[in-house]
């Protein structure tokens, strides 16, 4: 009987491919991270675009001139090896270009970060905040708590309402969230609205977003919290303001009644 063990690496990747083709889960793009849901966002990804590119020639680079050196100087087509002791000129220009290459990476950077890290004042919408019910006191910013624990995120609103796994938020409302966890590290994580950040128990992260349109945007805790980690997804419901004004007074209104309903049951 034929051994099937020589077919196992073969089977194990199949396997994989498959699940990976079936499940459901946070990408992040393919090739590029994903755009086209807040202005930090699209931050990041512009950053990315830039350096991926500057990486790519650079990579293609390299690999023609050694592809162009292994067949040019092939042994057998040049038996004896040339012995070059050094070329400055050579060294010269390539430290350089590495030097101005990094450089260049380094300025471009520190000059995005600022935007990535902090939501532009000047870019307040104060129309689409008051809508929301949102008052002067934090100015036209939305405040929300986000609370990571085994395994569902808690979201606490300025008006004390609360809601899990899905935030609900206004559109064109800078929303500044309040990261923390009550029991291991976790990590927020909506590919559409930033990047990933630390859900530390006894500390808060801080981050930010400006929703540019309504929809649904999904995300996944991106730390390894435990057991059930996989299934710790998060969900940003993107509404209009009016709309957000009135599903947080609702959903306040609900968690009072059923803490009066559990209070009389008493
Ligand atoms: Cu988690």
């Amino acid at each position: 009987m034929a051994s099937v063990a020589p077919r196992l690496p073969a089977v194990a990747l199949i396997t994989v491919i498959a699940y990976a083709f079936d499940c459901d889960f946070a990408a992040a793009g393919a090739l590029l991270p994903e755009r086209g849901g807040s202005p930090n966002a699209d931050r990041i990804a512009s950053l990315y675009t830039v350096v991926l590119i500057l990486a790519a020639v650079v990579f293609v680079g390299v690999t023609v001139a050694l592809a162009f050196a292994l067949v040019r100087y092939r042994s057998t087509r040049s038996p004896t090896a040339a012995q070059i002791r050094g070329n400055t000129r050579l060294e010269i220009a390539w430290t350089v270009a590495a030097t101005g290459l990094i450089v260049f990476i380094a300025v471009f950077s520190l000059t995005k970060f600022g935007a990535i890290e902090h939501p532009d004042r000047a870019e307040a919408n104060p129309a689409a905040a008051s809508e929301a019910g949102i008052g002067d006191a934090g100015h036209g910013v939305l405040h929300i708590r986000v609370v990571g624990r085994q395994y569902i995120w808690m979201f606490q609103y300025p008006n004390g309402a609360t809601s899990f796994q899905e935030m609900v938020a206004p559109v064109g409302v800078t929303v500044e969230l309040d990261i923390s966890s009550r029991d291991v590290a976790h990590s927020w994580w909506i590919p559409k609205l930033g990047g990933k950040f630390d859900a530390i128990p006894g500390y808060v992260s801080h981050t930010w977003f400006r929703l540019e349109r309504a929809g649904l945007y999904r995300g996944q805790c991106a730390e390894l919290c435990g057991r059930n980690h996989a299934d710790m997804t998060a969900q940003v419901r993107a509404v209009a303001p009016a709309e957000y004004a009135r599903w947080v007074a609702r959903q306040k209104r609900l968690i009072a009644a059923a803490d009066r309903a559990r209070d009389d049951s008493r």
